[in-house]
């Protein structure tokens, strides 16, 4: 068998979306996420010059020996861009696989270790009623778990909460340059526990309760929190300090038995070596689209679990289906799986990449279509043309970048 063509289609339904879609001799399709969030061109141009000419001629069933070929014969390793190319490639050659044997992707990691994935929303309120519906509206839709965002009092735009505005309050651009949010740290770390102590008022004692910092604490800051938020069990804080500094966390680990995830950001194993042998963390995050696929991946978790730390794949909107399903054959097929991180997509999306897993009453299931069970509808993909746009920028209130 050998590959005889690779596309990369771009569609935005909504948002910006990168797809590998690899053919072989025999007409079968596999495909791969490979959207990088605010620098999708980047990845485009890295696969289609620079990875789609090694892959015609190829055996599409020597994965893992693609995936080494190249990771190692860049020579330039690691990094967001390289390593989203890398796991489109992955995953489409999973799916290829998938399809030959006639089984779900899940059926050849090992098949399933449990019936069912839980998925976790987010809720959001510039205040705490608009929270509360927020939370309430998620658990109509059958949520279970869900992250709590709020707004803080005095700021303006805060990640997770509200759209970004400009700062004289007009809608952003994000098609020229990025929104431009604020922060104040102090107002936040004072804000934050009022905030978990009303939800649990509201809430009881039992709905798991997850919140991300997204990279914007120093150690000492994240400590005090992780502390002041141990009275409301939440079931993590998530990327407390900045990705960077593994060495951070140990901190923040002495300060608080607040249970710790990071790693969305994270590329490779590498990123995570101090943070697992230490114990410093209780999930990493990674999603299969920024980590070189599914195959790595399952490697972390291997390690992972060695210290009883757990999954949590990254999966906010900007993961697209593709990336979404492999992610969920995997949660299904491992032993350490923790949580999995759903927002589900808009049903244009959906229309685009027809899906065969399912979120309900809570759960996720891969479904048992062979292969990843996505579809790309090529023809629709092409009605929505790539739209650029930007991640939000953060600054503090002397005008000052600070992580957003
Ligand atoms: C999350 C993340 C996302 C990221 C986004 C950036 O926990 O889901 O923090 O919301 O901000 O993926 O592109
Ligand atoms: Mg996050």
């Amino acid at each position: 068998m050998k590959i005889v063509d690779a596309q990369v289609v771009v569609t935005s339904p909504g948002r910006n979306f990168v797809t590998l879609k690899v053919t072989t001799d025999d007409g079968v399709m596999g495909l791969g996420d490979a959207t990088l969030n605010g620098r999708e061109l980047a990845v485009v141009s890295y696969l289609r010059d620079h990875v789609v000419p090694l892959l015609i001629g190829r055996d599409p069933h020597r994965i893992e020996d693609t995936w080494q070929y190249l990771y190692r014969g860049a020579y330039w390793r690691r990094g967001p861009v390289t390593m989203a190319a890398i796991a489109a490639v992955d995953v489409a050659l999973w799916d290829i696989k998938a399809k030959v044997a006639g089984l779900p992707l899940y059926q050849l990691l090992g098949g399933a270790s449990r019936d069912r994935v839980m998925a976790y929303g987010h809720a959001n309120g510039a205040s705490l009623p608009e929270l509360f519906d927020s939370v309430r509206a998620l658990q109509e839709r059958g949520y279970r778990s869900i992250r709590i965002q709020s707004g803080v009092p005095g700021l303006r735009a805060v990640y997770g909460v509200h759209a970004a505005t400009t700062p004289d309050g007009s809608a952003p651009d994000v098609l020229a340059r990025p929104a431009v949010e604020d922060w104040d740290t102090a107002a936040y770390l004072r804000h934050v526990p009022r905030v978990f102590e009303a939800v649990r008022g509201e809430f009881g004692p039992e709905l798991p309760l997850l919140h991300d910092a997204h990279h914007r604490l120093s150690p000492v800051e994240a400590a005090r929190l992780g502390k002041d938020l141990e009275p409301y069990d939440l079931f993590w804080l998530e990327d407390c300090t900045p990705a960077e500094d593994q060495a951070a966390l140990r901190l923040v680990r002495q300060h608080t038995t607040t249970p710790l995830a990071i790693g969305e950001v994270f590329n490779t194993v590498f990123d995570y070596q101090t943070l697992i042998d230490e114990r410093l963390i209780d999930y990493v995050r990674s999603a299969v689209t920024h980590f070189g696929g599914v195959s790595p991946l399952r490697k972390l978790f291997d390690y992972a679990g060695q210290r009883g730390i757990r999954s949590a794949i990254h999966g906010p909107e900007d993961i697209s289906p593709v990336g979404m399903a492999a992610a969920i054959h995997l949660d299904l097929a491992i032993h350490n799986f923790g949580i999995q991180e759903y927002s589900g997509h808009t049903a244009r999306t959906n229309e685009v990449f027809r899906h065969a897993y399912t979120f309900e009453d809570g759960y996720l299931h891969p479904g048992d279509e062979p292969g990843i069970g996505v579809e790309l509808d090529e023809e629709l993909a092409a009605a929505h043309p790539y739209a650029p746009g930007y991640l939000p920028v953060n600054r503090l209130q002397d005008g000052s970048v600070h992580d957003w």
